[in-house]
């Protein structure tokens, strides 16, 4: 039988909340994970005030129990978990999956903690091309933007298309764009954010640079837990 590794983790992520803490969610199947989990321990749904920068998870979490708070409100998070696509030894992401990094970076920056939480087979030594760096873009700065990266990003080539979310959706939720950028190889990673955001008209970008603080996987090694 197969192992669901997403939900091992997730289990295993769940230890960290206790009552009283403020916590955040990100997207995705483990982020379902844990939510499910939370539900079978009602002192957590009782006493554990959440946010998220998805609609989904907003509406399993709505639908668990949990006193909703909205991220406007909030200034620091004791916690804030999140699945990704790929991570490395230093803890750069790529979270490109959803189409809602924007938000989702902002929680990761609100919190004490950012926890990532994944199927072990998404820790890799360095980061591969096989994901792009996905930004979001207001639509009036499309044009300006892919020419500009192309300028930008003229050694490595990368390949520019305008893309859409995992449920099709071409805007965004905040009605923006998104362009995925797919390098061959990637630049310093160190310098890809700010130039990207130094673009007028980008928003935000899906390459979490060294901001999450551990990152709980599992695998056939069990569970683990791994420090920048
Ligand atoms: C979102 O969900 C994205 O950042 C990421 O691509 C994806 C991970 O989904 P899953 O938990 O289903 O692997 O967080």
């Amino acid at each position: 039988m197969d192992i669901d590794y997403k939900k091992v983790a997730a289990v295993a992520a769940v230890a960290y909340i206790r009552p009283g803490m403020t916590v955040g969610f990100g997207a995705g199947s483990t982020m379902a994970h844990m939510i499910n989990r939370l539900k079978e321990v009602p002192e957590l749904v009782a006493e554990v005030v959440v946010v998220t920068s998805s609609y989904n998870t907003r509406q399993l979490l709505l639908e668990a129990g949990f006193r909703l708070q909205e991220p406007g409100m909030m200034a620091v998070l004791d916690f804030y978990f999140d699945g990704c696509d790929q991570f490395d030894v230093s803890l750069n992401a790529l979270k490109s999956g959803g189409g809602i990094h924007t938000k989702e970076k902002l929680l990761a920056a609100m919190a004490t903690r950012f926890v990532l939480v994944a199927d072990g087979s998404k820790y890799v030594e360095r980061l591969y091309t096989t994901f792009p760096v996905v930004i979001e873009v207001i639509p009036e700065a499309v044009t300006f933007v892919l020419r500009r990266i192309r300028e930008l990003f003229r050694e490595v080539n990368p390949q520019l298309r305008l893309s859409n979310r995992r449920d099709g959706a071409v805007m965004t939720d905040n009605g923006n764009m998104l362009i995925d950028i797919w390098f061959t190889q990637f630049p310093e990673l160190a310098e890809i954010n700010p130039l990207l955001k130094g673009i007028p008209g980008v928003l935000e970008t899906s390459l979490f640079y060294r901001m999450a603080h551990e990152a709980v996987i599992a695998g056939r090694n069990g569970v683990e837990v791994i420090y920048k």
